[in-house]
């Protein structure tokens, strides 16, 4: 393979979405040549679902054939926040599967030396013992909530030790903890839970329409900002050489509640407004602590993580830049110059 190409080419597939947004950011702002900068000689490639739909193997293998990657950063998924991933569990469980399936299978084909696939803490069993480390992968049924996006996810790891066993493949995958950003889909409904909160708390300042938490506010969750995962994304593409998963999270000891979580939201946003829980919408999974002690420690001791509070705050500040152009805001929202949002050709 290297042979007839003698640059690393590192395809990003979900290159336009959260992640992949956010390590090209990195790859393009950090010094060329540093451990997150481009190196020279690379070439880094971010396609999305409007290059290739990966569900269908034609159009995978089109995808590879154009591209004719070294090294694939596998990050495109059907993803959403817990209301979502309720509702859709076979289309999250088959078309993740199809996709999965059809990028490890064409980067074995075309003799892909790395494939670094993008996992999430909400695959690992809902009762174990805490903090989750990544031997606890399979140690029982992930929560209700998700788990048909969890059981997709679980089989990449599957996988990648399957393409080991047979063809010695060094297929690899990370386990980020709930991630958050600029270009977020900050939908009201499907998205994660720090984009619908930073879009409704920016919504009830504008239009003082009421801003609404759901669930109890109890739930625990640890949030890494993207930029910090976008650079642990090249540090594990390039310094890492083992198919075992990475959890990439910050510490236990950053866990903070939805309500702690609102809080620092309505700082973030400057809304001085009242905000109600809606305990008749579900909590979800109660917590999933991960300990980021193995990425430390292969790290060397220690990593620079983002403060929460100025990660908010970059975010909220990247959301009211992009409102008006380019920001996933959903569909059941109309920006306020009246233009309807358009999706997929759906007003
Ligand atoms: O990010 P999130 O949707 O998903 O967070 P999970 C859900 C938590 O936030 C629940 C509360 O406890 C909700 O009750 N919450 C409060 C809200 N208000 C809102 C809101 O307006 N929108 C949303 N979405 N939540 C997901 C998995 O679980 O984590 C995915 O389902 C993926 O597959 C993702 O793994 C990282 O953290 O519960």
């Amino acid at each position: 393979m290297q042979s007839h190409h003698p640059q690393p080419v590192i395809l990003v597939t979900g290159g336009t979405g959260l992640v992949g947004y956010a390590i090209q950011h990195v790859i393009e702002t950090e010094p060329v040549g540093s451990r997150f900068g481009r190196r020279e000689g690379e070439k880094w490639v971010f396609v999305g679902s409007k290059d290739a739909d990966l569900r269908d193997p034609a159009q995978t293998k089109k995808l590879f054939d154009k591209y004719k990657p070294t090294h694939v950063i596998h990050l495109a998924a059907l993803v959403g926040g817990l209301y979502r991933n309720m509702r859709y569990k076979l289309s999250f469980l088959r078309e993740n599967m199809l996709m999965n399936d059809h990028v490890l299978q064409r980067a074995h084909e075309t003799g892909v030396s790395k494939v670094l696939s993008c996992l999430s803490t909400c695959i690992f069993p809902d009762k174990v013992t805490y903090p989750l480390d990544e031997s606890k992968i399979h140690l029982g049924p992930p929560h209700e909530s998700n788990y048909g996006y969890a059981h997709a996810k679980r089989m990449v790891d599957i996988a990648n030790r399957a393409y080991h066993d047979e063809h010695g493949s060094n297929f690899t995958s990370a386990i980020p903890t709930n991630v958050f950003g600029p270009n977020d889909n900050f939908d009201l409904e499907d998205s994660h839970v720090i984009p619908a909160l930073i879009h409704k708390c920016l919504l009830a300042k504008r239009n003082d329409t009421p801003f609404i938490v759901l669930g109890s506010g109890r739930p625990l969750r640890q949030f890494i900002y993207s930029y910090d995962l976008a650079k642990l994304f090249i540090w594990q593409l390039r310094e890492y050489d083992d198919i075992e998963p990475v959890i990439l999270s910050v510490g236990e000891d950053e866990e903070v509640s939805i309500k702690q979580a609102v809080d620092a939201i309505v700082t973030a946003v400057g809304f001085d407004g009242e905000y109600k829980f809606d305990p008749s919408r579900e909590d979800g999974q109660f917590r999933k602590p991960a300990s980021n002690q193995k990425l430390l420690a292969l790290l060397g001791g220690k990593f620079e993580f983002t403060p929460f509070k100025d990660a908010l705050r970059d975010t909220v500040q990247w959301l009211v830049e992009h409102y008006e152009t380019d920001a996933r805001i959903g569909r059941r929202n109309t920006r306020t110059n009246g233009t309807n949002v358009v999706h997929n050709g759906e007003a």
